[in-house]
Order: structure tokens, then sequence, then C-alpha cells
């Protein structure tokens, strides 16, 4: 296996960890990265000083190249940015918005840009301001997602850009990965099945919710807002899209998530607690090490495209 974002990346499988905000910590970083595949810390929930402490705990982890996933709601964002090239992070993946105000810093650095993106329109844009790649992120994802579906979106962003495309949502096993492959992309973004490695540091609650969730577990809050986000269904989300569908004001409907992810990743509040989800959650069974889940994944993918090729042509 050699693709083009391995070799851009210097990384063995094509695999990256999605940046989940609150969860993707040193431990999950350096472990993914350990094993031969993308480990991104996650900035979503954080300000610039932890995410400096993030990076110098992942450097005494791992010797192997990882990066930092930047949301870019997240207020300390331009905070963020300047501690990534201070501390000579290699590879950046931002989400929820376009990272143009900070790219010249970062070229300049010898940062490797990689932005999510849910359109073709902001592909293009991402390439012309000098991504290296773009993850294109279809909606079966957990967290914050766009409109089109990953099977839509990644043939359409492939044929739209000349860069490297990396294929996210709803790729939790080696059939989706071998899928994602045929369909023009160059390595994958697997967050959900990583939410239930060993080292992942969510709490036991979250795993088990996950593991246990069935194909139509999940359901998307905040669409009215302008923030749609994948989450599995409980109390939480039932209370939110009933207000939702009655119309309630922007900040009463703020005011059930305040705090929630928290809630879910440290306290494993069932009840209150927003556990971000992709809708793979229901093909994912067992927890296993970071590095059983991506051998298991590539070998799976191999192992599938010889089979088919023989049984096709
Ligand atoms: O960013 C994500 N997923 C996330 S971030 C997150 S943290 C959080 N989010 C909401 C509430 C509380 C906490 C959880 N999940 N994925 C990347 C992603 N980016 N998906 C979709 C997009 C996207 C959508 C539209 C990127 C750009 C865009 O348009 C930008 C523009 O200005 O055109």
């Amino acid at each position: 296996m050699q693709t083009e974002v391995m070799k851009l990346l210097q990384i063995q499988y094509p695999v990256f960890q999605g940046g989940m905000a609150n969860i993707a910590e040193h431990n999950l970083v350096a472990a993914v990265s350990n094993a031969g595949g993308l480990g991104l810390i996650a900035a979503g929930g954080s300000n610039a000083e932890q995410v400096r402490e993030e990076i110098r705990k992942t450097k005494e982890l791992t010797d192997k190249p990882f990066g930092v996933n930047i949301m870019l709601l997240n207020p300390a964002a331009a905070e963020i940015a300047k501690v990534i090239v201070e501390e000579k992070v290699p590879v950046v993946t931002t989400g929820a918005g376009t990272p143009e105000p900070y790219m010249k810093d970062w070229l300049e650095a010898g940062v490797k840009v990689i932005p999510v993106v849910a359109s073709v329109a902001l592909a293009k844009r991402m390439e012309r301001c000098g991504a290296a790649a773009v993850i294109a992120e279809g909606c079966e994802s957990g967290g914050h997602i766009g409109e089109l579906t990953t099977m839509t979106l990644v043939p359409q962003v492939v044929d739209a850009v000349e860069i490297p495309v990396i294929a996210a949502g709803g790729i939790g096993d080696g059939r989706g990965f071998a899928a994602a492959m045929m369909l023009g992309a160059s390595a994958v973004q697997v967050g959900t099945r990583f939410l239930v490695a060993e080292e992942c540091i969510v709490h036991e609650n979250y795993k088990e919710l996950v593991l246990k969730a069935k194909d139509i577990d999940s359901a998307v809050t905040g669409r009215t807002t302008g923030h749609p986000v994948r989450v599995l269904r409980n109390n939480m989300t039932r209370e939110y899209l009933k207000k939702e569908k009655e119309g309630v004001s922007f900040e009463e409907l703020e005011q059930l998530t305040l705090g929630s992810l928290r809630k879910a990743v440290l306290d494993g509040d069932k009840k209150s607690g927003s556990f971000m989800a992709g809708q793979v959650a229901g093909l994912i069974s067992k927890e296993q090490t970071c590095k059983e889940i991506i051998e298991e994944l590539t070998n799976e993918a191999e192992q599938i495209i010889k089979k088919k090729s023989t049984e096709l042509f």
C-alpha cells in the first residue's frame, strides 16, 4: 500500500484519527501515530496553552508524525494557530469553517494544512489557498456536519481538485475503507471507531453507548440554528429536538447543550450528555487497541478488494 497521502505525510497506513473535541488527547493520538496512522490532537474545546501541553505530551510518547485539529468556531482558534507554528507541528486539520486567516503563517512555517470540507466549492477554495490535501466529510459523521453524504461528496471533490482527498464519515470497517478508496480517496479518517479504542479516555458509559448503538440511534440537533450536530439519541437530544420543533430561541437551545459534551466524555452522564458519534456506531461492536483497529481495517480492505476484483472481472 502506498498512496499519495502516505508519501506526503510519511505515514505507514492511510488512516487519520478524527479530531474529536474534548476526546482526542495525547494518549489516543500517540497510539494512532505509533500504530502507523495519523493521530490528531483535538483543539476543539481547549485553549492555546492546553493545546501546547498536549503537543508536548504527544511528542514524549511518539516520534511519528501527528497533527492538531482546530475547530474554527473555537474562540481560541487564532491563538492555537500561533501555537502550531511555535511548536513546529507538521500537520494541521481544520473543521467547521475556513482556515484562510491562518494559511499564510502556516505555509511560511512549512505546516501541511488539510481542511475538512463539506462542499466542492470550499474544496476548490482550499486548494487555491495552498492546502496540501482536503478531508471530504459526509454527514454520516458524528459532531458538526454538512449536508452531503460521503458517497456523493467524495467523488465530486476528487473530480474538482488536484490535491489528494481524504474521505470521512461513515467509515468504520474494512468495507467502508475499501469503498472510500474506490471513490478516489487517498486515505480515510475514522472517528467513531476510535471512540471505543482501549487508549481512548472517554467515560466507559460513552463507549457502552457506542457499542450498543443500532443503525438508527443517532440524531441531528441544531439544524435550525445553523450548527447541525450528530449525536446519539438520549433524553437531552429528545428534549432539544422537541424544543427546536416548537421554535424556541437560539439562547434556550444553547442552554441545553452548554457543557454537554464534557458531561458525556468526563462524567458519562447518559441523560444530559452530548454523545457525539457517527451513523457507523451501529457497526461497531468491540473495544480494541488503536493498532488492532488500524491493522484490521487495512487487512479487511485488502481482502475485500482482492475478492471482489476476482469475482467481478
Ligand atoms: O468540525 C467538525 N466536527 C465537529 S467540531 C465539534 S466541536 C462542537 N461542535 C458543535 C457544538 C459543540 C462542540 C464536533 N464535531 N467536522 C468538520 C466539519 N467541517 N464538518 C463540516 C464542516 C464544515 C462545514 C461548513 C466546514 C466548512 C464549512 O463551511 C465553511 C464556510 O465558511 O464556507
